[in-house]
Parts: C-alpha cells; sequence; structure tokens
C-alpha cells in the first residue's frame, strides 16, 4: 500500500508542485520573517527571483545558529496565536532549538508520519508501542500520531522501564516497536535476561526505528534478536524540520524516501556550501515547503547522505537518501584522519564474537591523539581464554586498521558491562577539548 498519492507521482508532476510551493514559500518568508528578509537583501534577492527550481541555489542557508540567534520565536512566520504544539530539541551546547506547529503543520505531520508507517510494513491491524521519551522530542508525539491516524492500536509506553516494556509487550500482543535501533537491542536483550524469548515469546514483527543510525550489521543483529522475519526499517527527520515524517525506507531496503511535496533536499560540500550533482555524497540541505510557523529556507541539516533519483521497486517516485554516513560535526579527526563513527560500528558489527554495544574514547597524550574503544563481548564462553582474547584483540584492531588506516586500543569487556541508552546513544567521548 502507498498511502499519499504524491508518493508516485511523475517526476514532472513533483517538479511543478515542488516550484509552485517554493515560490509560495520564499515569498511568506520574506514578507514575515524580518531575519529571512534581511538575508535575502543582503544578497539582493527578490522573492520574483526564484523562476525554476535550480534558483533554489540563490537563496540563502539557515541553520542551527540561526535558530538559536532568534531563539525561541523568531523565525516563525506566523504569531504566537496560531500555534498549537511546540517541540525542542535538547542539543548538548547551548539554547535548543525550537519548532512549533500550527493546526494545518500537525495535520501534515501526522500525515507523513502515516505515511512512513506505511512504508515501513505498518497496517490498522498493528498494536504499536512507542519507545521514544514522550516530552519536547518530536519522535514519540510525531510517531503517535501518524500511528492512530492509520488506525493502529497505539500503547505510548513512552522509554525507560524496560521490563514493564515486556510485559506490556507481551500481554498486549505488541506487534510493532517504535523505537531508538539502541533501545530496540536492548529491550530484546532484557527481554532474554528474563527467559523471554523475543522472536518465539513475543509478536513484535515490524520495527519502526530512528532518531539515530542504523547500520546494516545492526539490522542483522535486529533479525538475530527479533526474528529473521521481522519488518526492520529506519526512518529519519530532524525536530527544526518537522520531527520524524521528513523520510523513511520501505520495504525494499534501499534508502530513505523523502517526502518530496513537502521538503527540497539538496546536497553540498559542506566545506564550500557548493551543490554536489545527484549521487554525490555531502551534507543535506532541505528547504520546507508547506511548513506554516516553521518553513526553514535551505537549512543544514550537518547530516551526511547522497540523492538517488532512480526509480524504486516499490512504485514510488519520490528521491532516496542513502542511510547517513554519520554528521559532519560527529566526525572525528584522529591523528589528521577523518574517522565516521559509524565505520568503527561496521567493523565491530562484523565481528561474530562481539555484541552491538561499544564506547569510543578520545584522548591527547603527549600532545598525540589516542582511541580506545571497549567493546562488549557476546557471552562469557571466551573470558577464561586469555589466548582467544588475545586473538580476538588482534584481528578487530587489523580490521579497523585496513579500514580507517588508524591503529586503536581495543578492549574487550565483559557481556551486559557497558552503559545502555533508552532514547538516542551516545557511544563516543572525545576528552581532547576537555
Ligand atoms: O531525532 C527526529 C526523529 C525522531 C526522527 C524519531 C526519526 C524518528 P532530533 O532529536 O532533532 O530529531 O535529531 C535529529 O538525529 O539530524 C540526525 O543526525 C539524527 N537522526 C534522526 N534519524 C536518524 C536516522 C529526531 N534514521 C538528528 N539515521 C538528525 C541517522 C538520524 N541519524
Amino acid at each position: 500500500m502507498i498511502w499519499g498519492k504524491e508518493e508516485s507521482l511523475p517526476r514532472a508532476e513533483l517538479d511543478e508542485l515542488q516550484l509552485a510551493k517554493l515560490k509560495e514559500t520564499v515569498k511568506r518568508v520574506y514578507e514575515k520573517v524580518p531575519a529571512y528578509r534581511t538575508k535575502m537583501d543582503e544578497r539582493n534577492i527578490k522573492p520574483e527571483k526564484i523562476q525554476s527550481l535550480k534558483d533554489i541555489k540563490e537563496l540563502p542557508f539557515t541553520n542551527k545558529k540561526d535558530l538559536r540567534d532568534n531563539y525561541p520565536f523568531g523565525l516563525f512566520a506566523v504569531p504566537k496565536s496560531e500555534l498549537v504544539r511546540i517541540h525542542a530539541s535538547s542539543g548538548t551546547t547551548g539554547k535548543p532549538t525550537v519548532a512549533g506547529y500550527t493546526r494545518n503543520d500537525l495535520k501534515a505531520w501526522t500525515e507523513l508520519v502515516t505515511r512512513i508507517a506505511v512504508l515501513g510494513g505498518a497496517s490498522r491491524e498493528d498494536t504499536a508501542q512507542i519507545c521514544f521519551g514522550y516530552g519536547m522530542f518530536t519522535g514519540a508525539l510525531g510517531l503517535h500520531y501518524g500511528l492512530e491516524n492509520l488506525g493502529a492500536g497505539v500503547c505510548p509506553t513512552s522509554s525507560g522501564n524496560t521490563q514493564k516494556q515486556i510485559m506490556y509487550m507481551k500481554d498486549f500482543g505488541t506487534t510493532l516497536l517504535v523505537a531508538t535501533p539502541s533501545y530496540a537491542l536492548h529491550i530484546a536483550e532484557v527481554a532474554k535476561s528474563m527467559g523471554i524469548n523475543p522472536s518465539a515469546d513475543l509478536k513484535v514483527k515490524t520495527g519502526l526505528f530512528g532518531g539515530e543510525g542504523m547500520t546494516e550489521p545492526m539490522r542483522e543483529e535486529m533479525y538475530k534478536l527479533w526474528g529473521s522475519d521481522m519488518k526492520v526499517t529506519q526512518n529519519y527527520g530532524m525536530s527544526e524540520l518537522m520531527g520524524p515524517g521528513v523520510s523513511g525506507e520501505c520495504l525494499e531496503l534501499c534508502g530513505m524516501h523523502i517526502n518530496e511535496d513537502h521538503f527540497i533536499p539538496e546536497i553540498i560540500n559542506p566545506e564550500t556550501g557548493q551543490v554536489l550533482p545527484p549521487g554525490s555524497k555531502g551534507e543535506l540541505v532541505i528547504t520546507c515547503i508547506t511548513k506554516e510557523a516553521l518553513p526553514l529556507i535551505r537549512y543544514r541539516t550537518g547530516d551526511i547522505t547522497c540523492l538517488m533519483y532512480e526509480p524504486c521497486k516499490c512504485g514510488r517516485t519520490t528521491v532516496r537518501m542513502e542511510n547517513l554516513s554519520g554528521r559532519c560535526d560527529d566526525m572525528l579527526i584522529i591523528r589528521g584522519v577523518n574517522v565516521f563513527p559509524t565505520q568503527i560500528e561496521e567493523v565491530l558489527l562484523k565481528t561474530p564474537e562481539i555484541g552491538p554495544h561499544y564506547e569510543i574514547i578520545i584522548d591527547r597524550k603527549n600532545h598525540l591523539d589516542t582511541m580506545e574503544i571497549k567493546v562488549e563481548l557476546v557471552d562469557d564462553t571466551l573470558l577464561d581464554s586469555y589466548a582467544k582474547l588475545e586473538e580476538l584483540n588482534k584481528r578487530i584492531r587489523g580490521s579497523l586498521k585496513v579500514v580507517l588506516g588508524l591503529d586503536a586500543d581495543i578492549k574487550l569487556v565483559a557481556p551486559r558491562s557497558l552503559k545502555r541508552f533508552e532514547g538516542k546513544a551516545r557511544r563516543v567521548t572525545d576528552s581532547r577539548n576537555l
């Protein structure tokens, strides 16, 4: 099933629709948002300059700093009285970034998340458990309304209290799980420690995961724990842009379909700001073309991906974004080498003796960057053999060296000894600037 007719429009029709909405949005922000008017005037761009989709590159970028400088509501294009919901993204430094929604924005958001749920194989027959934290985070309420709109039964269990989550899962016959991928793995692990085999004793057959990346080995880990017949997809979004609902994988698992009738994506070189041709990897930039409250223009997401325009077997014509390689600001520079934590994860999770939990600790000793990676053994069997542990340590180190060109100090730790996360996992500690 395809939920929205706009998901399978011929490209020419989609272009036409995008251009009309882009023109309207640019005119509106120019008239209603002083910060945009100033930026556009500085570049001598009037809304009439936008005559084709290509002209989007004339418009100024927006970034997190613009949102912070205009905290909380300065970039909003409607008066506060029009807002019916406000969310915020915590961020790690400074003020949060704030997102507001009018009644129409909420309607659109709900529809877009329903599309994402359908893409991932959800149906009205599902009993869905939302294990994202309810609160200012957009994940929980976003998925909640999208799934209700589809007609699924929604249990807002929120995050945490994992044993109780599992009790509900069992007693309610939950069939669909919404969580960050790391929390989904943790739930399965706790279930096992309670004597419950997630694939045999629970009914969860669909996982809609998002809010953080899920690499392919991590997806394999999901199949191992939750059952090989589970539909495991991930979806992407950002609070500033809307929350979940920007894009999601279909069951063909070949990238995340972007809801292009609401968002225009571009890929730029993060250093020069230059727009890159289709197929190139770079920073994702998104323009919101239907939002009433917060229509961000050319928002620099900081996320690294590439766009794929070839038709998808699922029948949708919307462009797909490759699963993220990381964020521009996730990129670690270690002894001059650019390293994304996802590259490390790919190597680790291909090693059968270790589980999906790890910690990367970067430091500087005697002016030299050091990288320590703590990885957890899957089970206790290796702990008795020093020789086997040494062999494993060497093997992981060797594989990392091949992929990263860097030497890392590997610490193998006992099963279940590393910290677990109920929301987004934080696996990297960079102590160099502390
Ligand atoms: O994480 C919105 C969301 C919630 C999307 C639930 C999907 C499901 P923020 O808290 O503002 O919003 O964080 C946005 O999270 O820029 C990415 O770096 C990261 N992120 C979100 N989804 C994915 C994903 C929500 N599927 C930031 N893969 C984004 C990789 C993701 N990273």
